[in-house]
């Protein structure tokens, strides 16, 4: 068995989440190199995508330069299709063999960007979580939570070409912030991070974090 599977043999499932640019994919390292330096087989993964199926429906949703727009139910959907997929073929099988799945997003990104900056209705997610993840949820979820105007002057600083999603309104980055703050407040699997400092003390509190919210599985 694997250092840090349970005694079920079932590895566990982590989760960064926050609003663009927050620093998700930086920090998504930190937390692999962590659970690797204790031993643990850890895979690391992304949603949108994380598969070649899953990946190829992400470039569907982020292009910008798409002809024809998504309806929102029609973004809905893409976004589960890539999961289920990406359950299926990556996350459910690692978990199963004891390993440790490390993932930039999943279903709280749905709830705040189709629910909060879109505006569909939490029950229909919810139907679709169901469906598609069963009883599966994150084990902790990190949310790294920095104001939209900080967000986006990172964003802006990287320089790299927006996607579909970077070129939506403050007002829609603003209600996905809000929207993830009201699920981090629901669920005790949360945990949300200032991320608003330089990276070396987001760092420092992320460690602390790990430290204290894995111990009892480590
Ligand atoms: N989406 C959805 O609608 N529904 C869903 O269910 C899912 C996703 C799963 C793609 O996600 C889009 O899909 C996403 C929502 C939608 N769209 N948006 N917006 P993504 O995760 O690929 O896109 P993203 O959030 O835009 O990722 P990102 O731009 O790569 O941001 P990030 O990963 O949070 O940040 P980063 O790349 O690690 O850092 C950004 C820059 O800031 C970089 O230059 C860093 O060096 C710098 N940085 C990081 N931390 C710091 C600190 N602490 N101080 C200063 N600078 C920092």
């Amino acid at each position: 068995m694997n250092a840090g599977a349970t005694e079920q043999g079932r590895g566990r499932f982590i989760t960064l989440e926050g609003g663009e640019g927050v620093g998700k994919t930086t920090n998504v390292g930190f937390v692999c190199a962590w659970l690797e330096a204790r031993g643990i087989e850890v895979v690391r993964t992304r949603e949108p995508g994380g598969t070649p199926g899953a990946e190829a429906i992400r470039e569907l949703l982020l292009d910008p330069g798409r002809d024809e727009t998504w309806s929102d139910d029609a973004e809905l959907l893409l976004v589960f299709a890539a999961r289920a997929q990406h359950l299926a073929k990556l996350i459910r099988p690692a978990l199963e063999r004891g390993a440790w799945v490390v993932c930039d997003r999943f279903t709280d990104a749905t709830f705040a960007y189709q629910g909060g900056g879109r505006g569909l209705a939490r029950e229909r997610i919810a139907a679709l979580e169901r469906l598609v993840q069963s009883d599966l949820q994150p084990d902790l979820t990190l949310l790294l939570d920095v104001p939209v105007t900080v967000a986006a002057q990172r964003v802006e600083r990287r320089g790299a070409r927006l996607d579909r999603f970077e070129r939506e309104r403050e007002t829609f980055f603003q209600a996905v912030r809000d929207a993830y703050l009201a699920r981090a407040a629901e669920h005790s699997r949360f945990a949300v991070i200032d991320a608003t400092p330089g990276l070396e003390r987001v760092q420092r509190a992320i460690d602390a974090c790990l430290e204290q919210r894995l111990a009892p599985w480590l």
